[in-house]
């Protein structure tokens, strides 16, 4: 079954709740998509902090803050196909607390370890509850093959905190894989064998909105397609960070939580989506 937009935000809500996330088909065109992967392949080419490449090849993992920088993207993210979703989750207005282009590169994109997004904004930004939604455009088809995401649904109303052991210092082992911020195999297993595993495969223009406590994680990338996704990580004007004692760059962890302002048009001005 298609799920799309049309079937209306009550639709989106009640799957979000149930499972922890939901997967949205076709709600950016193809030539929009062509329009933000052209701009990524651009802005991926400098050699700048917030440009993570793989720890064993010269591939880019991560480019983080996008939105700062350029227009198309700073657009995308007030666009109001994605920034109404994002406060009619939230119940409020919302602000970015991070971009993140993960280009998940053809043959030599490395996996994600299993993790819960929150367990690092809550440790490591200072983030008071979980009231953010993770909205991932894939900006390329999302396939079995070229390293997909894996969820386990409904593990958002699990608490792995406990079982989650901060392993290392300094917070650029939050960004390759053997994560920081660790969930023991023990709670893994257990909260996998109880809940499943599931992969929101889709076609480019797809987006998944998927809640910050739900596990996920994803396998390398040995394809020859590249598995591009833009995350935007929304969160409530009423959930801004506190104070921790070292705090993560701005490009990882935004600080000041002034509202978007929402776009009046789609965010791509060469006329509307196809
Ligand atoms: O550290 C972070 O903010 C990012 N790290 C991981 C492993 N997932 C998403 C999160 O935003
Ligand atoms: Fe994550």
């Amino acid at each position: 079954m298609k799920r799309t937009r049309t079937m209306g935000h009550q639709w989106i809500r009640q799957a979000y709740e149930t499972d922890g996330y939901v997967l949205i088909d076709e709600l950016f065109s193809g030539r929009e998509c062509e329009a933000l992967l052209t701009a990524a392949h651009k802005v991926m080419e400098l050699d700048v902090e917030n440009r993570i490449l793989e720890s064993d090849s010269n591939a880019v993992r991560s480019l983080y803050d996008l939105h700062k920088d350029n227009e198309l993207f700073r657009d995308l993210v007030a666009d109001r196909r994605v920034h109404d979703l994002a406060c009619d989750l939230l119940g409020s207005r919302v602000y970015i607390h991070q971009t993140q282009l993960n280009p998940k590169a053809a043959f030599v994109g490395d996996s994600w370890e299993w993790h819960q997004d929150f367990l690092f904004w809550q440790r490591d930004d200072g983030m008071p509850a979980p009231r953010a939604v993770n909205v991932v455009l894939y900006l390329t088809d999302m396939t079995m093959f070229n390293g997909p995401m894996f969820v386990v649904p409904g593990s958002h109303r699990e608490d792995l905190s406990a079982t989650t052991e901060t392993i290392a210092h300094g917070w650029e082992r939050t960004l390759t894989n053997n994560l920081r911020h660790a969930i023991s195999e023990t709670a893994l297993r257990s909260c996998i064998e109880r809940n499943g595993m599931a992969s929101p495969l889709g076609g480019a223009g797809s987006v998944l909105l998927f809640d910050p406590r739900i596990v996920h994680g994803s396998p390398s990338n040995i394809s020859p397609f590249e598995r591009t996704a833009l995350f935007i990580r929304y969160n409530s004007v009423e959930n801004a960070l506190v104070k921790v004692e070292s705090p993560r760059p701005s490009w990882l962890a935004e600080r000041n939580p002034a509202a978007i302002e929402p776009l009046s048009r789609p965010f791509l001005v060469d006329g509307p989506p196809d």
